[in-house]
């Protein structure tokens, strides 16, 4: 299964998109979201295209949260849908042939309804209370994770573990066995983006090893 790490989602950011989608490029970030929720079309659009001509022919992947026209009229990698949007399905006849496809689950019964459309990854969470959504549906905590493992290992489909994640909770996040991370305001309410994101990356990075060493006891 492709487990990737961080997954950067771009809201409301101190510094300027376009920054923060190169400093991801750099790094070889996998998933860039665009996830604006309170800009016009117009403004996302614009947005998205300038973060899609950096991204593209990198190794980082842009994916637009929920509108699936600006999506496709910037070209872009791919889709993130949350429970209220488009269903894959419909997506689907909309979007290029090929897109990235996630869908954000919030309890066990959306991931076993999510895993079965064949998603590219899942989103789980909010894990911790998050004021970045407006309205966030109830915080799972992590006892779930490991069924949501389970069963998305079983689906060979990647779990993004998402919501109130930060630097202080983050090793708990980690020790429940989720290997594929988004932090929202811990990353775009810092002016030292790129160091919270190497540090963060090395941490995860370093945790994943000692865990395959560990396996292979
Ligand atoms: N989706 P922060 S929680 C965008 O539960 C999003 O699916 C969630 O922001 C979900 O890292 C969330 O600032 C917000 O708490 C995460």
């Amino acid at each position: 299964m492709n487990d990737f790490g961080l997954y950067i989602i771009i809201t409301e950011p101190v510094l300027p998109h376009t920054t923060i989608a190169e400093i991801c490029v750099k790094n070889k970030i996998k998933y860039l979201q665009l996830r604006e929720k309170n800009l016009s079309d117009k403004q996302n659009l614009e947005l998205a295209r300038d973060i899609y001509s950096i991204c593209k022919g990198s190794d980082t992947k842009f994916i637009v949260n929920d509108n699936v026209a600006i999506a496709q009229l910037v070209d872009a990698d791919g889709v993130h849908l949350g429970q209220d949007d488009l269903s894959k399905e419909d997506a689907e006849i909309i979007i290029k042939k090929n897109s990235i496809i996630g869908l954000s689950t919030h309890n066990l019964q959306q991931v076993e309804i999510a895993l079965s459309q064949k998603p590219d990854y899942i989103g789980f969470g909010p894990l911790y209370s998050t004021p970045t959504k407006k309205i966030p549906d109830p915080v799972t905590g992590l006892l779930p994770i490991k069924k949501v493992l389970e069963m998305s290992d079983q689906a060979k489909t990647p779990v993004v573990g998402i919501g109130g994640i930060d630097d202080t909770n983050i090793n708990s996040v980690l020790s429940s066995g989720i290997r594929n991370i988004a932090m929202v305001r811990y990353f775009m309410k810092s002016t030292d983006f790129a160091n919270r994101l190497i540090s963060m990356k090395n941490l995860i990075n370093d945790y994943q090893e000692r865990r395959k060493n560990d396996n292979n006891k």
